[in-house]
């Protein structure tokens, strides 16, 4: 006969095997992005491969998961490493996505081989699932590029977004949040680097656009919150909107994508409540994300259930 305390666990154990949250329960994943594609939502992700007791990140490539229905999620493999970018030295940190003229364009950062720090690169693809290949051969943006403050990690997390008007922007940066333009070829900046003062700005830009209002996204402090902001353009002014999720227990950080899918819309984030998780073991999650008439977004609770079940019509 088992124990209470026995029974407690394989209870537990059992609800995170039928849970929602974490999305992923056989390795430890970080940092998701996210693309809706004809109808199926696809996340990529940082593999967190330290081992237990571990004392710093030890990342080596991305993953890919799809859903057709925010709850079920199939497993693509690994479409690209960091060594995807020859130039690159270590490290498949945070990424982004998005797809122009029926090409896939995933911005990752890593870090550079010969240039000390931290550096955005960018990869493309016919298929969402890859494999990806090294656009440029080359950084998009490196360390020696940006002077605005002395770390060697402060050109991490790209985020990616385009305009209505076909215009796309970069956003990026840790301390100091970056942004530029780039060009329609999607691989080239097209103009300065920019840069904008937020209110304890720590990393995780990231740009959507919701009934006409573009919200700007990012972690704040250290142990991180996830806070937004609001502006009339995808360059701001920016107006402090609030905080939409409180920090996590026992990781530091928190990693926020938005996307619209089927109707709702959803974040996704990390957090390290996998067993046997923490600071460098790291778990993707997702919640429906809501808005309120006055267009404010929602505080949203990190649940074990995830969001309901949301079948996209015709996704295969
Ligand atoms: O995963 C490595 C770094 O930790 C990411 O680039 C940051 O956003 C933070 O999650």
């Amino acid at each position: 006969m088992f124990k209470p305390c026995v029974l407690a666990a394989l209870f537990s154990a059992a609800s995170l095997a039928n849970a929602a949250n974490p999305i992923v329960k056989n390795i430890f994943t970080a940092d998701p992005a996210a693309l809706v594609d004809k109808g199926r939502v696809y996340l990529y992700v940082g593999k967190d491969e330290a081992p237990a007791g571990g004392k710093d990140y030890v990342m080596n490539e991305w993953r890919v998961y799809s859903s057709c229905d925010m709850k079920n999620w199939t497993d693509h493999g690994s479409p690209l490493k960091y060594s995807t970018f020859k130039w690159a030295g270590r490290d498949a940190w945070a990424s982004d996505i998005t797809k122009r003229n029926g090409k896939y364009y995933f911005y990752s950062t890593v870090d550079h081989a010969t240039i000390p720090g931290k550096a955005i690169g960018v990869a493309v693809s016919d298929s969402p699932t890859g494999p990806f290949v090294d656009a440029i051969g080359k950084a998009l943006v490196s360390n020696d590029m940006t002077r605005q403050s002395a770390i060697l990690w402060d050109d991490i997390d790209p985020a990616v977004f385009i305009d209505d008007d076909g215009q796309a922007y970069l956003y990026w940066g840790n301390t100091v949040m970056k942004w530029a333009k780039l060009k329609p070829n999607m691989v080239e900046l097209d103009g300065p680097i920019h840069t904008v003062g937020l209110d304890q700005f720590t990393e995780a830009a990231y740009l959507h656009k919701h009934k006409g209002t573009y919200y700007l996204t990012y972690s704040r402090q250290f142990p991180e919150e996830t806070v937004y902001m609001t502006g009339p353009s995808a360059t701001g002014p920016w107006t402090w909107g609030g905080q939409i999720m409180e920090p996590n227990a026992n990781v530091k950080t928190i990693h926020q994508a938005i996307v619209d899918f089927n109707g709702k819309s959803y974040i996704f984030y990390h957090n390290g409540k996998l067993p046997g998780g923490g600071e460098f073991r790291r778990s993707a999650a997702v919640e429906e994300l809501r808005y309120g008439p006055d267009g404010k977004i929602l505080k949203v609770a990190q649940t074990a259930e995830g969001p309901a079940a949301n079948p996209s019509p015709g996704c295969k």
